[in-house]
């Protein structure tokens, strides 16, 4: 699918996205659709959309097609069990058998899930601009739009005149945050520590990703909060995050954990820390979105997410309805709705199929 714009991170620029899509099936005939947030380069995690094609087939797919399971909650653990590392591959799974539950028991992924909130608030993350007059623009209008936050894409060479013109442009008020990507290192500490001074809401992963200690020693010389993202792979990494402080506030990704167990476990260990914590995104379709919405619907997810409405990615979406956000900056979780809440646009789907496989229990 083509995006409406490119999205350009520190690492690299994504400007259409190969996503890969799982239908899947119970005994009984229930069927979910679900999403791997995998990209399409290594360019945010080792992953990608064909490293998780093959692990799902290879390895992921076998340990559960055809096996009786006690509920969705029962799929990471038997994953983890033997399997090293490809998150997004098993999250791809288990969200899909989340979704099933919720289609089986006719009720929405939300309430499933146990979230309370009925609106989520939204906010929007912009990639590396040209020039910081762009961005100003950019900024400018995603908060006349609504958006309760932006997120600045930064990098080194590409952030302090950004960010000083934003700060500028609209003012002392306007919810800013920078998210780098991991662009930086101990070199940048001092660079890094002139950032306090744009009085952002907080910066997104500055350092490597396994690079818990000096995320710790980069708080110790700020004042704005970090915020870590693709540091947190598990509850047992915010334990890490909480013994050292590496960072204040936490960016759950189901697709980047393992799925919606673990999204929800991260979530209920950073709410009895007093951590708080808000719903990233991958550039999803509105099939990932479902989840994000639903997960972001429980009570500990105090900051605006990244969950833009479908038309700030797509010309057209391959979900009914498309994913919108009102004038509050606002969007509704489809809590009356059984499953994802949103029907998926099959022919759409199969008109933008470029390869399918059908996995079956041997
Ligand atoms: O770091 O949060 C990130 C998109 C792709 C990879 C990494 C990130 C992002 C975003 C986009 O920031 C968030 C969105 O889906 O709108
Ligand atoms: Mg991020």
């Amino acid at each position: 699918m083509p995006l409406v714009e490119p999205f350009q991170i520190s690492s690299g620029t994504a400007s259409l996205r190969r996503i890969l899509l799982l239908e899947t099936h119970d005994a009984d005939g229930v069927t979910a659709w679900s999403e791997c947030v995998a990209g399409e380069q290594p360019y945010y995690s080792p992953e990608t959309v064909d490293t998780a094609w093959l692990a799902i087939r290879e390895w992921i797919g076998p340990r559960v097609l055809g096996v009786p399971l006690a509920g969705p909650d029962a799929v990471l653990p038997r994953l983890d069990a033997d399997l090293r590392g490809h998150l997004m591959a098993k999250a791809a799974v288990e969200m899909g058998v989340w979704g099933l539950a919720a289609e089986r028991q006719g009720t929405s992924l939300a309430s499933l899930i146990g979230g309370t909130r009925t609106q989520i608030a939204t906010g929007i993350s912009i990639g590396i601009q040209e020039n910081p007059a762009r961005l100003v623009e950019k900024v400018r209008r995603a908060l006349e739009e609504g958006y309760q936050k932006a997120k600045i894409k930064v990098k080194p060479g590409a952030d302090l005149t950004y960010l000083a013109a934003v700060r500028e442009e609209l003012g002392a008020g306007a919810p800013l945050m920078a998210d780098a990507n991991s662009a930086y290192t101990t070199a940048d500490f001092d660079h890094l520590a002139t950032f306090d001074r744009f009085n952002l809401m907080m910066i997104e992963q500055p350092l490597a990703s396994d690079d818990l200690v000096r995320h710790a020693a980069l708080q110790r010389r700020l004042t704005t909060p970090l915020c870590l993202d693709e540091s947190i792979t598990s509850v047992d990494r915010v334990e890490d995050m909480l013994t050292l402080d590496s960072g204040r506030i936490v960016n759950i990704k189901p697709g980047r954990v393992g799925g919606l167990a673990a999204a929800r476990a991260i979530h209920d260990r950073c709410a009895a820390a007093g951590v708080p914590v808000w719903c990233g995104g991958m550039l999803e379709s509105g099939i990932g979105r479902a989840y994000n919405v639903a997960l972001a619907s429980m009570p500990n997810f105090v900051l605006p997410g990244d969950i833009s409405p479908s038309a700030r990615y797509w010309q057209q979406d391959i979900v009914i309805p498309a994913w919108t956000m009102d004038t509050a900056g606002m969007v509704t979780v489809p809590r009356d709705r059984p499953g994802l809440g949103v029907t998926v646009d099959r022919d759409r789907v199969e008109n933008l199929t470029v390869r399918s496989e059908t996995l079956t229990a041997d």
